[in-house]
């Protein structure tokens, strides 16, 4: 171990290239342009933004992002929820999580808050640039032929990682499962206007097939539904919402619905996992869902993602050697994320969601996961609410 040092032992600054510029990669860059590394990010759309539509932060997420400086944003942009409650067939059956630490917001403003951070912290963002592998000995290949050299190369290219695909040496499971959700950002109706609307709502319906809308208010102008359905029932899995199908399910909630089909920028996704073992070879590594992918039962996919990019620069900080910095770091994220994936899958194939009180002590262990990076005075900030301490 030796403290804060952004040089390499030959005093130069340390170099990492990094493909992707969502969420886990702009974190990364950031965290490591912070610790005096200069990046480059490669990002292969024209533009850098985000296309999908809202997002839970959970305490995990925030303490990751208050370490690289971009909390506060969150907070004043986006939700702290009230509570998170359950209801199923239309009575309600739980109310939990009264003042945990948790931020709802739109996933464009967090993408946004997150790129101009990068930008200040010097990360040099090139678009229209497409990475199609790394070599293990520390360089990043683009699709136009270029070899960047790096002292650390960084796969954050989502779950059809080409970096991940690059390095036979990394061994991959994939799984799928039967449900899908469709994701929209509506505007705020009058009716859910006010504070006592800042809470998650969770409207299960489980005959004869299951449909659910996840309700959670981003801003004052803002909703996020997420509208899960089996991929079989097909005509709640398509985009744009079939608002006839989701408000014969769901007649109380006809205005945001009517609202959600004609919302533009929605997408469907399918439930998936991939688990990558290790998650690094040599000077190559993956962040976020290239390395683990995970169902979105948890609200956890991109949470875990951040948090494992800030601590990935906070190792490299501690160790001279990446070699070693890769093994500490992989060792200590590995079991809270295999959990995660492995917990977010259960919940989803037995949907155990829908019956209420689920956020129990084991199902909060990830958001109340606490960063090596944190500080203990990050952490205060932050504190758990008794109640979702001692069940
Ligand atoms: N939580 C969140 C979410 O967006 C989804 C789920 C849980 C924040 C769906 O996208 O259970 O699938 C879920």
């Amino acid at each position: 171990m030796t403290g804060t040092h952004p040089t390499s032992p030959t005093g130069r600054s340390r170099h990492a290239e990094v493909a992707g510029a969502g969420f886990a990669g702009l974190t990364v860059s950031i965290a490591l342009a912070r610790r005096g590394w200069t990046v480059r990010l490669h990002e292969q759309n024209d533009q850098v933004r985000d296309f999908g539509a809202g997002i839970l932060l959970w305490r995990n997420a925030m303490l990751a992002l208050d370490v690289i400086g971009v909390a506060g944003a969150i907070r004043a942009n986006g939700v702290q929820p009230g509570t998170y409650d359950t209801s199923l067939n239309g009575e309600p059956v739980s109310s939990e999580l009264a003042g945990y630490p948790y931020w709802a917001i739109t996933r464009p403003k967090l993408h946004a808050l997150l790129a101009t951070a990068a930008r200040e912290a010097g990360v040099e963002i090139v678009t229209d640039s497409r990475a199609v592998g790394a070599d293990p000995a520390g360089a990043l290949l683009l699709a136009d032929g270029a070899r960047l050299e790096a002292d650390l190369v960084i796969g954050a290219d989502g779950a059809g990682s080409a970096v991940r695909n690059s390095l036979g040496e990394l061994t991959q499971e994939r799984k799928k499962y039967q449900d899908g959700v469709c994701r929209v950002l509506i505007p705020r109706p009058e009716e859910f206007q006010g504070p006592e609307w800042d809470r998650v709502i969770d409207f299960w319906t489980l005959e004869p097939d299951p449909m659910r809308i996840l309700f959670i208010p981003t801003g004052p102008d803002t909703i996020y539904m997420g509208m899960m359905a089996t991929t079989t029932n097909e005509r709640a899995s398509r985009i744009p919402i079939d608002v006839e199908v989701w408000s014969r399910r769901f007649p109380h909630l006809a205005t945001a619905v009517e609202l959600a089909g004609r919302a533009e920028g929605g997408r469907h996704d399918s439930y998936q996992t991939n688990r990558v073992t290790p998650w690094s070879t040599g000077r190559a590594v993956l962040v976020g869902d290239a390395a683990h992918a995970m169902c979105p039962a948890l609200g956890q996919g991109a949470s875990v993602g951040i948090v494992n990019a800030v601590e990935l620069a906070h190792t490299l900080d501690q160790y001279d050697d990446v070699d070693k910095a890769l093994a500490v770091w992989e060792q200590r994220e590995r079991g809270m994320t295999d959990a995660a994936q492995a917990r977010s899958a259960y919940m989803a194939e037995t949907r155990t969601l829908a019956k209420g009180n689920g956020f129990t002590p084991e199902v909060m262990e990830t958001a109340n996961f606490v960063l090596s990076s944190a500080t203990p005075e990050i952490v205060a900030a932050y504190p758990v609410p008794e109640v979702n301490r001692s069940w």
